[in-house]
């Protein structure tokens, strides 16, 4: 049977081998010749992610001191692949095609097509884009950018632009007057950015790479380490040969935290050893019960320090810590007392006895980590079950000590980064008294639009233009088909990008391609070759150094996209010398640390310092910078995060990304691990759920929206897929199914897409 879109051949099968092993050497095999990778892609891989080297583009995982032979994984090689392919996108390409006839295409063959070499503008008349130069686009973008309101207009960034592009691109946006400066944290990790801000005073993890030296145990909830931080699993079967036990809560059984192959080891390449198991217990939680299940846990935890405090046995939790440095703990410890195992279970998914026994190895470890990604971060009350995260971390005073701690896994390489020099839309996030002084402007003081509200602003109108710097924001983002008709509609669309994708082919009045260098590229300007820098999950910054041969002479930085813009639209400013900046990043670096100095003394000295440099927590060494001065207990307003009431024929829809993406970039159709292959339009279903339905393995569907909103949401042509999933739950990719998100249906307090509960029916 071959998928009607892709042609490819579909074969749903049970994958048991590893994660790692021979499959990902094959992985890496079977998507590098598509590209047509030269010699420089093994030139760039050796160098991958090692000090004075280039720092992988593909995730955010730490790049260690003293790196492994081969520093990238899987997904990091097919990365670099993907951005050297040796295919072009020329102004000959764009004469070939209409705008109309390549909105047709397919995610992966619009991207497959190459890297895009010319300034193009598009051409109303012709439906195409042609090529320009770069003085023309910067005049023309420059003139039309002029004539909005820049209250009105949004700047967004796709989290891989380096520091320096990223302090650039926010100061551009400051000195016009506004901080519409939404960027994909506000689909991802946002929660974690407001959620731990609130809690611990600290927005980010509070754990560095060797403190896994250090844990002996590991709870990981809703991450997928196998396909979207491979490298991880390195770290994690180091944890594992040192005997720590790891927990997973997540509704599937995603391969890379059950088992792994090193490909670095000899002997578990060879088959002599056996895979190593990652995971000591697994727990297939429904999707939105997180909540329930750290409840439950949390519960057994309190209620086995009554029994030891009535009995005059050891205490369980950390009644000393708790008393020095938390708050609300009564209240919270009195909810947890309260609740009844009934509701855990059944909002869990979970066994009791499943329940407390992770509890009781939490119990018995002296150093706890917590490790969690979209599973966690991407509900109504994605928020809710942050909090439970932070209160079971904090009964055992796992947090702000050695080997203990929460980590986020973070996405995009940078994502985090372009929040610390100034990407954000909240003015308390801002320097604004430095960027006062230090460049003389006022910068504003009125909130800018997050990622859903741009898209509000989009949808109604009142957005005048967009300016993307990476990214592909119309295919990211939910309310697919509302999105998709309003964007055509914006008046100037503006995307600086590596690769062709949807956001480019709806064009509105007027629309620019600004093509720009990869990271893995050499970027010469007036004083030499420059390197750039970005910051990992852990805080840690490093100066990345691109070698290889840009894809067309034609190219620009993004460095230098940005100050064109910059200098097209903003009157001249003698402290922000835009050409000297681009001329020698080293200024801009120095600017960096001028803005803030506490995180980036010495910025240029330590820029290749191994293992990167820290930036520094708070809530490394218990400074709690919240309302209250201390660590604070929360009580969870619902027991399940999803935020819709459970009905007949309603299903929780899980979007998830396979092992041949990475976001939008859809770089072929095998989710090796889950035995998926040739498709990507499926529902993974549970097998009792299909039975009821009257429903078989392989049947067509079509799932439609149950928000209860009066608006009809559809994706059809779904391949049901009986798999391993909780009753009740439908998993699918995205972005193929960001059509039925509602745009209302985000993260409470932080706004993020709920995209990993969302209400759904099968259509009948
Ligand atoms: N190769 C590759 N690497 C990537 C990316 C990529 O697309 N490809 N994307 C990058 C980006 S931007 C990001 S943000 C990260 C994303 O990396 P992850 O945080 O791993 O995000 P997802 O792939 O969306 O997977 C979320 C996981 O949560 C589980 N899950 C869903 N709902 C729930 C729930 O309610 N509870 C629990 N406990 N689990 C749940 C899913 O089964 C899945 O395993 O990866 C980054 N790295
Ligand atoms: N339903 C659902 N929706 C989701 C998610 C989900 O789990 N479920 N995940 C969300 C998350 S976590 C995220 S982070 C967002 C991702 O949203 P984005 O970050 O906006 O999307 P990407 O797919 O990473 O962007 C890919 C494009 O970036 C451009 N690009 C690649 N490299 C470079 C470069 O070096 N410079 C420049 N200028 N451009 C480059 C290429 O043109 C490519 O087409 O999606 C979100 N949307
Ligand atoms: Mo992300």
């Amino acid at each position: 049977m071959r998928d009607e879109d892709t042609g490819e051949e579909i074969v749903i099968s049970n994958y048991t081998g590893p994660s790692g092993g021979w499959g990902s050497m094959k992985g890496m095999a079977r998507v590098l010749p598509g590209e047509h990778p030269g010699p420089a892609v093994l030139d760039t891989l050796r160098r991958q992610n090692k000090p004075g080297g280039f720092m992988c583009v593909s995730c955010a995982w730490g790049k260690p001191a003293k790196p492994h032979t081969a520093e990238f994984c899987e997904n990091g090689a097919k990365a670099t692949a993907w951005e050297l392919s040796s295919n072009r996108v020329t102004p000959a390409f764009f004469q070939r095609y209409t705008v109309s006839e390549l909105a047709e295409w397919l995610d992966h063959d619009l991207e497959q097509a190459g890297r895009l070499t010319h300034p193009m503008r598009y051409d109303a008349a012709t439906d195409r884009y042609v090529a320009a130069s770069w003085d023309e686009a910067f005049a023309a973008i420059g003139a039309t950018l002029k004539t909005c309101d820049p209250k009105k207009v949004v700047l967004y960034s796709s989290g891989r632009a380096s520091l320096e592009t990223s302090f650039m691109y926010s100061l551009f946006a400051r000195m016009w007057g506004q901080q519409n400066l939404p960027d994909s944290s506000n689909m991802c990790h946002e929660t974690t950015s407001v959620g731990l801000k609130n809690a611990i005073g600290s927005p980010v993890a509070t754990i560095q790479l060797d403190d896994y030296e250090k844990c002996d145990a590991i709870f990981s909830f809703g991450q997928n380490v196998g396909t979207n931080s491979p490298r991880m699993l390195h770290t994690l079967k180091e944890c594992r040969d040192r005997g720590v036990e790891i927990v997973t809560f997540n509704p599937l059984r995603e391969r890379g935290w059950e088992s792994f192959a090193d490909p670095q080891n000899p002997l578990q390449m060879a088959k002599l050893q056996k895979p190593t198991t990652i995971s000591t217990q697994y727990h297939q939680v429904r999707a939105g019960g997180d909540i329930a299940a750290l409840l439950g846990m949390c519960k057994t935890v309190i209620e086995a320090d009554d029994r030891a405090l009535a009995e005059g046995g050891e205490r369980v939790i950390d009644h000393h810590f708790i008393a020095q440095h938390c708050t609300r703990f009564d209240e919270f410890a009195t909810f947890c007392r309260d609740a009844e195992w009934d509701r855990i279970v059944h909002e869990s998914g979970l066994t009791r006895a499943a329940i407390e026994g992770a509890a009781s190895v939490y119990m018995r470890a002296k150093a706890v980590i917590a490790v969690y990604g979209m599973g966690i971060t991407q509900h109504r009350f994605g928020m809710d079950s942050l909090y439970m995260l932070v209160n079971f971390l904090l009964l055992r005073g796992n947090i702000g000590r050695e080997g203990a701690g929460p980590g986020p896994v973070r996405g995009h390489s940078n994502v985090q980064g372009q929040r610390t020099v100034g990407i954000t839309e909240k003015t308390e996030l801002a320097p604004v008294e430095r960027l006062k002084t230090l460049f003389e402007f006022e910068p504003p003081t009125e909130k800018g639009w997050d990622t859903v509200e741009s898209c509000r602003a989009i949808i109604s109108g009142e957005c005048q233009g967009f300016v993307q710097l990476g990214g592909n924001f119309l295919r990211a983002t939910p309310e697919h088909a509302a999105m998709r008709e309003a964007w055509s509609k914006l008046p100037i669309a503006v995307h600086i990008a590596t690769k062709l994708n949807r956001s480019h082919l709806h064009p509105g009045k007027e629309s620019w391609i600004l093509p720009c260098l990869g990271r893995s590229e050499r970027d010469e300007q007036a004083t030499g070759p420059q390197a750039v820098s970005m910051e990992d999950s852990f805080s840690h910054i490093y100066g990345s150094v691109g070698k290889v041969t840009p894809a067309a002479d034609t190219l620009l930085s993004e460095p230098a996209i940005v100050a064109g813009l910059a200098k097209a639209v903003l009157a001249p400013n003698p402290n922000v010398p835009w050409d000297d900046w681009v001329g020698d990043y080293g200024l801009v670096r120095t600017a960096i640390e001028n803005c803030y100095p506490d995180k980036f003394a010495n910025f240029n000295e330590r820029l290749f310092e191994p293992g990167g440099f820290w930036k520094g927590n708070p809530a490394s060494h218990r400074e709690w910078q919240t309302e209250s001065g201390k660590a604070e207990f929360n009580v969870p307003r619902a027991l399940n995060s999803s935020g819709f009431a459970e009905k007949e024929g309603r299903f929780r829809l899980v979007t998830l990304r396979s092992n041949d993406q990475f976001n939008t970039t859809i770089y072929g159709y095998d989710d090796r691990f889950r035995g998926i292959r040739g498709t990507r339009m499926v529902a993974m279903m549970n097998r009792a759920d299909i039975a009821r339905l009257g429903l078989s393995d392989g049947d067509r569907i079509a799932l439609e929206s149950d928000a209860e909103d009066g608006v009809e949401r559809v994706v059809e042509g779904l391949r049901v897929v009986e798999y391993n999933i909780p009753e009740g739950c439908i998993g699918g990719y995205y972005p193929e199914l960001n059509y039925l998100i509602p745009l209302e249906h985000h993260a409470l307090e932080s706004h993020v897409p709920a995209g990993k509960s969302v209400p759904v029916r099968i259509r009948p």
